[in-house]
């Protein structure tokens, strides 16, 4: 018997298996609006084994990784038949990023892998990297799944190997297990970020969209955009207004884009979405929160100053540090709301709310006055009530 191997074997088997089982605990005070939890609940080291390792003794004696995984990070989210759902992307160490379905019963820890990643398939032109999907169950019956395909730059000069073209791929599922590829979207610029609206809108499909000028830089484009298209086999967004806009030293001064789909509330669209600013460490990526009107999604009522959540102790730290994204979320029909973020594009996270309290946040918060002696005026109007009361 090869003892490295069986060493080996009852090892990393044991570590996942404690990972996997491990409970999660709410970081209690909190601020009120949403409670952060205790552990990421999913890290690369949750992937399958059975992914990693061949378990052949014969064709593996010492029991090493065939196939690393760099990160599980960025992942869209429903409810699925009870079971709080991630469609996860996982990064190879070679770079590549693919989907995969993570389940769990409580939404908070316990959170597995299906047994096999998604196959997505391909159009005629062959994704490089796909990532980021962005989950909606539409009114229309189906399940869709936006996410951002990448390509080498066809127009790059010689020896620059790292010009991208961004677009958004879609695909379709009734079931999460067979998912059908429709056309991209085409649109007249380079696209990331892109959403579809649960609910028709003027009896067309609605997308929020992020123009870009090139692959990184959102340039004289950017802001979230809105586009109705005609169908999703062929969609084309032939007209596209920007509905929430960058700005002059705020969290979204370089670049923003919409985060999971919005979630249909009593007072308006609750909409989660990232906001970008570069200083000395680079680009900042944090989560701030807007509501849109109920009959016209694409109005926005309420925006607090500010971001809602921000990179917090590890969350900092990562192969891309210093970055929050959210691309799902799930309410429950008690109110309950599961915000699922990744950090510095490693490792998930969930932090609990309610529609109630992430409402409450929104109409009564201060917007944001855009200089700081309207900050130092919201103080005083919190304080003086305190003191004088
Ligand atoms: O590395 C941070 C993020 O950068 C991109 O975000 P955006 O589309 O706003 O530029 C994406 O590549 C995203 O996946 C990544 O988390």
């Amino acid at each position: 018997m090869n003892l490295i191997f069986e060493n080996r074997r009852q090892a990393i088997e044991q570590a996942h298996q404690e990972l996997i089982s491990r409970k999660n605990t709410p970081l209690l005070p909190g601020n009120g609006i949403y409670e952060r939890y205790t552990y990421p609940v999913l890290t690369a080291d949750h992937t399958p084994l059975h992914w990693r390792y061949d378990f052949d003794e014969e064709r593996n004696p010492f029991l090493m990784e065939r196939f690393g995984i760099n990160g599980t990070f960025n992942a869209g989210a429903i409810k699925w038949q009870d079971k709080y759902i991630m469609v996860v992307r996982v990064e190879g160490n070679d770079r590549k990023s693919f989907f995969a379905i993570a389940e769990s019963e409580n939404g908070i820890d316990g959170f597995h892998f299906w047994d096999y990643p998604i196959d997505i398939p391909e159009t005629e032109i062959p994704d490089t990297n796909i990532y980021d999907m962005r989950l909606t169950l539409h009114a229309d019956g189906w399940i869709y799944g936006i996410f951002c395909t990448e390509r080498k730059d066809p127009a790059a000069p010689a020896g620059d190997l790292s010009s991208a073209v961004a677009a958004a791929g879609i695909v379709r599922t009734r079931d999460l297990v067979t998912w059908e590829r429709l056309p991209d979207l085409q649109s007249s610029s380079q696209q990331r970020n892109v959403v579809l609206h649960p609910e028709f809108v003027d009896g067309k499909y609605a997308l929020y969209t992020r123009p870009q000028d090139s692959f990184i830089d959102a340039g004289k484009g950017g802001g979230i955009g809105w586009g109705l298209v005609d169908s999703m086999e062929n969609a084309v967004v032939s007209e596209e207004k920007i509905i929430n806009h960058r700005h002059y030293h705020t969290i979204k001064e370089l670049k923003n884009g919409q985060g999971p789909a919005p979630l249909k509330t009593e007072r308006g669209w609750l909409h989660l979405a990232h906001g970008v600013r570069m200083c000395a460490a680079g680009l900042r990526y944090v989560l701030y929160l807007f509501v849109t009107d109920l009959a016209h999604p694409d109005q926005i009522i309420a925006e607090p100053a500010g971001h809602f959540m921000a990179p917090k102790g590890i969350e900092r730290v990562g192969d891309v540090s210093n970055v929050l994204f959210s691309n799902g979320w799930i309410a429950d029909p008690d109110g309950t709301v599961y915000i699922y973020y990744a950090s510095s594009d490693t490792r998930m996270h969930v932090a609990l709310s309610s529609i109630d309290r992430l409402l409450d946040y929104c109409f009564n918060t201060a917007q944001d006055g855009f200089r700081s002696a309207a900050s130092v005026k919201v103080v005083h109007t919190i304080a003086s009530k305190n003191l004088n009361s």
